[in-house]
């Protein structure tokens, strides 16, 4: 239906559309709702005490500082412990390669206002990150999807979409990917690196969930393995970092990990944004980081989001059919499902809905098409208890349909 307003609308804005993760959100409020749909901390993981305390303190010793406007290229401090995290003995991070921005959604406007161009090609994983594509599709891009299996990313696929598109970037979730939960293995990352050198474009890697790893080896990201080749900072690979999986959503704080000069161009295109991130979430966020929050926390999170996947994973074998697929994630908060080719994830959401359940459908983690019988399930904000009986109940709303 067109509104009074149709015909001002700007053009970009013509092809806006709402996130069904933040839609799902309103839906979450009910409250006897099991929700799986987004990524979303555990609630009693969040450190609210901690950051009270912080908060106390920080008012007291840089209370105006905190409540001043601060430089658009963040805090230093908390700029110089980023950098310190993602330095290696081969690759030397500075503060100049680091934005903090207002969560890792920020960074990739960011990217999309300073490299991106209506009709430009990127090259995505099908599925992504839905995210990245709400912010893109307000660019006029052109996507081009990489089909993935259990080990990531099909690389030796990139080689001939490489020369037929020409893609300016290439996306990539390599760990614990947001929606899959797959990792892509170490050879294909390494073929990664040299592919995108050798074709010469660039690559975004978002690294949301790397330190929520429940089993297997630590691989490194895109970042380090470029970084060792060049034998310093890497010129065409972008790292996008998040405190939100970690520390607390509500604080929006991410970063990006860039070439000097492009976080100086970032940094131009977020003064007129949003001038800088609030200083007062960076300060607290420091003070934690730097009293050893993340050695506390990290191992405070991990055996229960284990957990968590396991008994999602044991209620799914219990009490979905038998034609149903879906991965084994060894980080990260997703479980990917994959449903017989005739039943379409949204009409499920209908059925489960009724039932009290929710998840994300899986369509719109699809730029190009396709993935109407996936979905992506979260096991990271309900308890043992809520998985077993959200996945019964969305056993019966899928027996429903099958
Ligand atoms: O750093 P932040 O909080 O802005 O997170 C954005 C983000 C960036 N990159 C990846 C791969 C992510 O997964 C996210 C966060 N995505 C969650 C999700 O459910 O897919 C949270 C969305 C929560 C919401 O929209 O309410």
């Amino acid at each position: 239906m067109s509104s009074l307003w149709e015909k001002f609308y700007a053009q970009r804005a013509r092809t806006l559309s709402a996130s069904s993760i933040r839609e799902l959100l309103k839906v979450t409020q009910i409250p006897d709702i099991i929700s799986f749909a987004g990524g979303l901390p555990a609630p009693e993981l969040l450190p609210t005490e901690e950051v009270a305390a912080a908060t106390a303190e920080i008012l007291r010793t840089h209370g105006t500082q905190a409540l001043q406007y601060g430089p658009t290229e963040g805090y230093m401090p908390l700029r110089e412990w980023v950098a310190d995290r993602l330095s290696t003995t081969e690759m030397h991070v500075t503060p100049e390669n680091i934005l903090i921005t207002t969560g890792s959604q920020q960074a990739l406007d960011l990217l999309a206002r300073v490299f991106l161009d209506p009709d430009d090609s990127l090259l995505i994983e099908s599925p992504t990150y839905m995210g990245a594509l709400q912010t893109w599709n307000m660019y006029g891009v052109r996507y081009f999807g990489v089909p993935m299996d259990e080990q990531g990313l099909l690389v030796e696929r990139l080689e001939e979409q490489l020369q037929r598109h020409r893609p300016k970037l290439i996306y990539v979730l390599p760990t614990f990917q947001n929606p899959s939960g797959v990792t892509l293995s170490l050879e294909r990352r390494a073929r990664l690196v040299e592919l995108i050198e050798r074709h010469g474009l660039l690559l975004l890697e978002d690294d949301a969930y790397a330190q929520l790893r429940y089993e297997g080896e630590d691989l490194p990201s895109l970042l380090h393995i470029a970084g060792r080749a060049a034998g310093g900072f890497p010129d065409r690979v972008f790292y996008l970092g998040t405190f939100s999986k970690v520390l607390a959503p509500g604080m929006r704080l991410g970063w990006i990990a860039a070439p000097a000069e492009v976080t100086h161009k970032l940094v131009m295109a977020k003064q007129g944004t949003d001038l800088h991130t609030p200083m007062f979430n960076q300060i607290i966020a420091y003070t934690l980081l730097s009293q050893g929050y993340l050695e506390r926390q990290v191992p405070r999170i991990l055996p229960v989001y284990r957990e968590r996947r396991d008994v999602m994973l044991a209620a799914l074998e219990r009490h979905f059919p038998a034609q149903v697929r879906w991965t084994h994630p060894e980080g990260g908060m997703f479980i990917w499902v994959t449903l017989p080719a005739a039943i379409d994830s949204a009409d499920l959401l209908q059925e489960a809905l009724e039932q009290r359940v929710i998840f994300v459908p899986g369509r719109a983690f699809h730029a190009t098409g396709g993935g109407a019988n996936t979905l992506r399930l979260s096991f990271s904000n309900s308890k043992n208890e809520r998985i077993e009986t959200g996945i019964e109940r969305l056993g019966q709303a899928l027996r429903a349909l099958v």
